[in-house]
């Protein structure tokens, strides 16, 4: 398969499926325009002290507006696919009655990719639930998975003659445990049983979607959904620090994969979160069957490890605001860090990558998201240099490209991102853009990486690490 490669670089598979994210609230803009609804973003966004520089998502990068241009940046850099989300407050203002209008801005989107040859890869919930549903419980009520099932088969009936590549949720960790537990994210509520009964009911609403989407698929359609991994780095040897590590790797990674592969939710974890509650109520029968609906190809999003201690006290408060962790720290990141503070660690994503390709038995895996924030230096021709994107972007894929050595059945990589964004509770001070974005003109410029990633692409390649 990596028949081409030489001292000098290193070859991807053929068809291998290069591209770039990115996410509706995040990018699009347009808050309150073409019937757009509220979701649980705008309304936590708004409140005061929660978003650094209280900013919002109410323009971000008027994508809404200007994504011929963006599609033309697309296109001008050979990328392959376009990783977007849908947001369910344009297509459901209320969360169940459509709006047309909110169809059509999505159509007129993806015939512009196509235009130009540009496959899209959509994803239906990338955190932005509408805020009538919140108002009615959000994810701690059953029913909106059963609200996600019907909105899905909706965007799904409206575009399937036109997407192949369809993601149902990015990272439930997130929604849940940012969300509901420890309150950074929308909607801002701060309890571990809160946490439990949201993931479960986002992992439930994505089997209904799965089951629901493959009734009436096309053929050729593949289905899938993106989890985010941070792999758990023991700061020693021995059983103290091996237990630390499960405990992390339990509820950050395991607690939604397993579930997802018909494994069901891991007994270990199930145990660290018993003194909890709320779990195994909200657990149903048939849930787990649900949830198991089989995906075509796992989203892979990895950004960094994180390392862990144990603590003298196997049921002392952790530092990490993870449902159940007790008996164990997170500890400050190491080596070289990105201007967010987490650390670039390339050999944890091929270790993540064959620890998955074993795990899952060989499922096809997509990495979905992948980049670092790093600050810009702009030069006196208003160029603008990221030269620790490059390498951070040139270490990561050498690290997918060893994992595929390794056996993995890696399809595709998505950077994330293609524009600088709303990055959530960092607002506009965090960067992770191979394009620039001036928020106070909108003018989009491509970054040094945007250059390596062309060349990238048009090569199929990563130069060979010195
Ligand atoms: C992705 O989530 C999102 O899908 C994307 O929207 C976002 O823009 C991108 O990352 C960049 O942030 O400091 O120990 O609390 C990444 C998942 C989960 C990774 C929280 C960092 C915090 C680590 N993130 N995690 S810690």
């Amino acid at each position: 398969d990596n028949g081409g490669d030489s001292a000098s670089q290193l070859t991807f598979p053929r068809r291998f499926l290069w591209g770039a994210s990115t996410a509706s609230y995040q990018v699009e803009g347009g808050a309150t325009e073409g019937g757009r609804g509220p979701s649980i973003w705008d309304v936590f966004s708004g409140l005061p002290g929660k978003i650094h520089g209280d900013a919002t998502g109410e323009v971000a990068c008027d994508q809404f507006h200007r994504y011929p241009e963006d599609v033309t940046i697309m296109a001008d850099l050979g990328l392959p696919a376009y990783r977007f989300s849908v947001s369910w407050s344009r297509v459901m203002p209320d969360g169940k009655t459509v709006s047309q209008r909110g169809l059509d801005h999505y159509r007129r989107l993806v015939d512009e990719l196509r235009g130009r040859n540009i496959e899209p890869v959509l994803t239906l919930y990338h955190w932005d639930l509408p805020q009538a549903l919140e108002d009615e419980g959000g994810w701690l009520s059953r029913e909106t998975a059963d609200h996600f099932a019907e909105y899905a088969t909706t965007v799904h009936t409206a575009l399937s003659d036109r997407v192949g590549q369809w993601t149902t949720i990015n990272e439930p960790f997130c929604a849940a445990f940012l969300g509901y537990g420890s309150g950074i994210h929308a909607p801002g509520h701060t309890d571990y049983a809160s946490a439990l009964i949201a993931a479960h009911h986002l992992l439930l609403a994505h089997g209904r979607a799965t089951r629901a989407l493959r009734a009436q698929a096309t053929p050729g359609q593949e289905f899938s959904l993106a989890l985010n991994f941070s792999p758990a780095l023991a700061d020693g040897h021995g059983p103290e620090h091996t237990e630390a590590a499960r405990k992390f790797d339990g509820i950050h990674n395991r607690f939604f994969l397993d579930p997802v592969l018909g494994k069901g939710y891991p007994e270990d974890v199930l145990a660290d979160v018993a003194h909890i509650g709320g779990l195994e109520p909200a657990i149903k029968d048939g849930d787990l069957e649900t949830i198991a609906a089989p995906v075509d190809w796992l989203g892979v999003n990895y950004y960094a490890p994180t390392r862990v201690e144990p603590l003298d006290d196997p049921l002392a408060p952790s530092n990490c605001p993870l449902p159940g962790l007790r008996g164990m720290n997170v500890l400050p990141p190491r080596g070289r860090l990105t201007s967010f503070g987490w650390e670039q660690t390339p050999a944890s994503l091929t270790e993540l990558l064959r620890w998955l390709n074993w795990h899952t038995g060989g499922l096809p895996l997509i990495v979905a998201e992948n980049g670092a924030a790093f600050d810009d230096i702009v030069d006196a021709d208003d160029r603008i240099h990221d030269p620790d994107r490059i390498t951070y972007l040139a270490e990561h894929l050498r690290a997918v490209h060893a994992a595929i050595d390794g056996g993995a059945d890696v399809r595709g990589y998505l950077v994330w991102s293609l524009l600088d964004n709303f990055e959530w509770s960092m607002g506009y001070s965090k960067r992770f853009g191979i394009v620039h974005v001036d928020f106070e003109t909108q003018r989009r410029r491509l970054k040094d990486s945007a250059l390596f990633y062309r060349d990238v692409i048009a090569r199929n390649a990563v130069p060979a690490g010195t």
